[in-house]
């Protein structure tokens, strides 16, 4: 005999069995009355005064902020970090580590049908699979959320989760290590300290997971976008460089840091003082390092590769320490001869090459090549533009021998046909700090695209299950954030537009006649503002180089200084020629000699993140998706702290009332005839125990004993409809009563068998 309670507070059923006349918990094995359970009645949804609805859907008030904002209060209190909004999952960062990530955790949602259990990230990747499993079609899990809202730690545990629940044989062990491995490799080279978070992404990641018939993890593959690059010769005040740097000096063997030219000591480094911040409290380098060495030889780099890999790391540090001074004819020469030696040395290049190639442009003029030399201003930018260049290819060529890590091979094993995947998508969250540049203004944009993917798919999907349903639409008004959008990109009148025509216009162009020309492009746009554009009051609030985006998310000042420069994403020929006659084989893969030759312009730094998100626009509209929405409770980083004004700016953002508009537009409450009828079935003669016919046709008799109005409910195809809480909410109290009863029993049972 088997008995399912439900507990406090989750809302979780725990089974108990009779084992030798004893009730036990088939989870713990304690034995029901001691310690390890306590027999109560109560449910998520009986306990609601106190630990809130686990679906926003549930609120009586579905239309009040401040109730939704209590709701996710209580919650958080309890360190219910998650609630639905239907099949949303909203989650606040607990910023502490809660015991809910186990392997028994993992067990309980193994599949569970997704309302049978508490909300958690693992019934949203758990029914992802399901549905990949059952009506093979291709499924994307989207989460977003801003700066250090959980966003990378939910990806990692929905990954962890495939490779613990999933199916294995032996490729599989090796696919899944390196798919586990992959992360923190790319934190390493892809993630930094920000002000917002100790380890904020500076890249964005769609991720594929493949999975063959059987439903075994098989391969992977990563897609990477805009990296950060200008983090890695500057940082503002409190941030840092990317942690590999850091990792490598506190991390690396004497023996390595002496082949490297490299001491222990960050603050020796130009490139990595900026920020005035090295050491964070939060971050271990040195055991990060001992992870990501490991990481490396699971996707299978040599002791080879690694060097080569660390010695352009450490060619980045020396290339910071590079200075100049000025001849007598005001030209750059260069003054640190010994860190152009080691550069040289490490990247596999000529010494003098290198350094004539720093202080030089190769300017061809009339047919002939004349090497102009530079100034000490041009000299420090060409280095930059170097360092950043050599950091930014090899980044993609890391996440390219990872991907070359993870193929599937169709065929490999007899049986296997075409995999299918689930994408996982962590992108950076939409950001905002004193000072805005190109960055952010790329950063938001992204974050704008998957905003408009949101309420588009979102308000789809509901429509269209009101039509499989036969259930009439009633239509949603809804803030539809396309005409920022189509500001940014529209052709020709957008301003990725304006920032590359001025990038390409020939003498003159500079970052403030950028700013002037999206005046006088964009003026009387009611999302766009500057000092001159906009009514009085904001206008004050601009300044003359600055413009101002009214984001979905929230106001966004943008500074131009370094649009253009960040945009062209220059390296002067000469230093590409230079790189291009490389003996270091990682370098040697990411310049190409085509790039010499090729008389058509690179396409601009906008430009392709642009193209970048609409290939992945396309990926994720052919996939069935699935959202994560995070919030962070506090800016402060800390456990147990709800702001309140920073929760409700991201409700607000996050179009969470709007989302639960959209989504109890019509009915509160929506259940597949079976699960509803398994769960009341108890509450009417007819349906008790068991019930012969049609599930609809059981859940009619138990409406019908119910006592439910007409205008109460609907019954669809395969699911009824309830348009109140307050119905299903006396449901449930119905039930309650009824477990009461059946508890008092089991009680008096266990009794006698002591
Ligand atoms: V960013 O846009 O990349 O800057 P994310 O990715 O949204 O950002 P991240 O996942 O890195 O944020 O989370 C920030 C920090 O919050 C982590 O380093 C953890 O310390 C903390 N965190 C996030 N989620 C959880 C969780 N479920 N449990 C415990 C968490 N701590
Ligand atoms: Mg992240």
């Amino acid at each position: 005999m088997e008995l399912k309670i439900e507990c406090i507070p989750t809302g979780e059923i725990i089974r108990l069995a009779n084992q030798d006349g004893v009730f036990r918990c088939s989870n713990c094995k304690h034995a029901l009355g001691s310690d390890g359970i306590r027999l109560t009645m109560e449910s998520a949804l009986t306990a609601r005064d106190r630990v809130g609805v686990q679906d926003f859907v549930l609120l009586e008030n579905f239309t009040s902020e401040a109730a939704f904002i209590e709701n996710l209060r209580k919650r958080f209190k309890e360190n219910l970090i998650y609630t639905y909004i239907g099949s949303v999952l909203v989650s606040v960062n607990p910023y502490k580590e809660l015991e809910i990530y186990t392997k028994p955790h993992m067990e309980r949602y193994r599949g569970v049908s997704f309302y049978e259990v508490s909300p958690h990230l693992y019934a949203i990747a758990d029914n992802s699979y399901r549905s990949l499993r059952t009506e093979r079609k291709d499924q994307c899990i989207l989460i977003s959320g801003e700066s250090g809202a959980g966003k990378t730690e939910a990806t990692k545990k929905i990954l962890q989760y495939y490779a613990v629940t999933c199916p294995v044989s032996d490729r599989v062990e090796t696919i899944k290590d390196r798919l586990l491995q992959s992360n923190p490799i790319l934190e390493a080279f892809g993630n930094a300290k920000t002000l917002r978070n100790d380890n904020s992404s500076r890249f964005g990641k769609y991720m594929d997971v493949q999975f063959d018939y059987k439903g075994a993890p098989v391969g992977g593959h990563i897609l990477n976008y805009l990296l950060e690059k200008s983090r890695v010769v500057h940082q503002n005040h409190g941030e840092r460089n990317f942690h590999i740097f850091y990792q490598l000096l506190e991390g690396g063997e004497d023996d390595l840091l002496r082949r490297l030219g490299l001491d222990k000591n960050a603050q020796n480094y130009q490139y990595l003082i900026k920020g005035q911040c090295a050491k964070v409290s939060s971050i271990n380098d040195k055991n990060d390092w001992k992870v990501v060495r490991k990481g490396l030889s699971v996707i299978s780099f040599n002791d080879d590769d690694v060097e080569s890999l660390l010695s352009i790391i450490a060619s980045v540090l020396h290339l910071g320490n590079v200075q100049f001074a000025t001849d007598e004819q005001g030209n750059a020469q260069v003054t640190t001869e010994n860190q152009i030696k080691y550069i040289a040395r490490l990247l596999g290049v000529d010494v003098s090459v290198l350094r004539e190639a720093l202080i030089h442009k190769k300017i061809i003029a009339k047919g002939e090549e004349l090497n102009s030399p530079l100034n000490l201003e041009q000299a420090a930018y060409a280095r930059d533009a170097l360092a950043k260049a050599v950091y930014g290819r090899t980044f993609s060529w890391l996440v390219n021998k990872i991907n070359r890590s993870l193929i599937y091979k169709e065929g490999e094993h007899p049986g296997w046909g075409s995999a299918s995947v689930i994408g996982l998508l962590d992108i950076y969250g939409f950001e905002v700090f004193q000072h805005n540049s190109f960055e952010q203004f790329c950063i938001n944009y992204c974050n704008e695209k998957l905003q408009q993917l949101f309420i588009e798919l979102t308000l789809k999907s509901e429509q269209e299950e009101y039509e499989a349903e036969g259930i009439a639409w009633e239509p949603v008004q809804y803030f539809n954030n396309k005409i920022i959008c189509d500001l940014v990109e529209e052709k020709h009148k957008g301003i990725i537009s304006v920032l590359d025509e001025e990038c390409l216009r020939p003498g003159g162009a500079t970052d403030l006649t950028f700013l002037e020309k999206l005046e006088e492009t964009v003026k009387n746009h009611p999302h766009f503002i500057t000092h001159k554009l906009g009514d009085q009051k904001t206008r004050k609030c601009v300044g003359r180089d600055e413009f101002r985006l009214l984001h979905y998310a929230g106001e966004v000042n943008y500074n131009v200084t370094g649009f253009l420069d960040k945009n062209n994403d220059l390296l002067f020929r000469n230093l590409k020629e230079a790189m291009c006659n490389t003996e270091n084989p990682i370098i040697n893969q990411c310049f190409d000699r085509t790039e010499l030759t090729d008389k058509k312009r690179p396409e601009t730094a906008v430009t392709q993140f642009k193209n970048s998100l609409s290939q992945l626009m396309e990926i994720l509209v052919s996939k069935d998706p699935s959202y994560i929405r995070c919030m962070k409770p506090n800016d402060a980083k800390q456990a147990g702290r709800f702001d309140e004004v920073l929760i409700r700016h991201q409700v607000k953002y996050l179009g969470l009332m709007e989302n639960l508009r959209v989504r109890r537009a019509g009915f509160a409450y929506r259940r597949k005839y079976e699960i509803f009828l398994q769960r009341y079935k108890s509450l009417c003669p007819e349906t008790w125990p068991n019930w012969d016919g049609r599930a609809a046709d059981g859940v009619g008799m138990l409406v019908k004993c119910l006592n439910y109005k007409p205008e109460e409910f609907k019954m669809g195809r395969t699911k009824i409809f309830i348009r109140f809480p307050k119905t299903l909410f006396a449901t449930e109290d119905a039930l309650e009563e009824r477990k009461q009863s059946l508890a008092t029993s089991i009680q008096a049972t266990w009794r006698g068998f002591h």
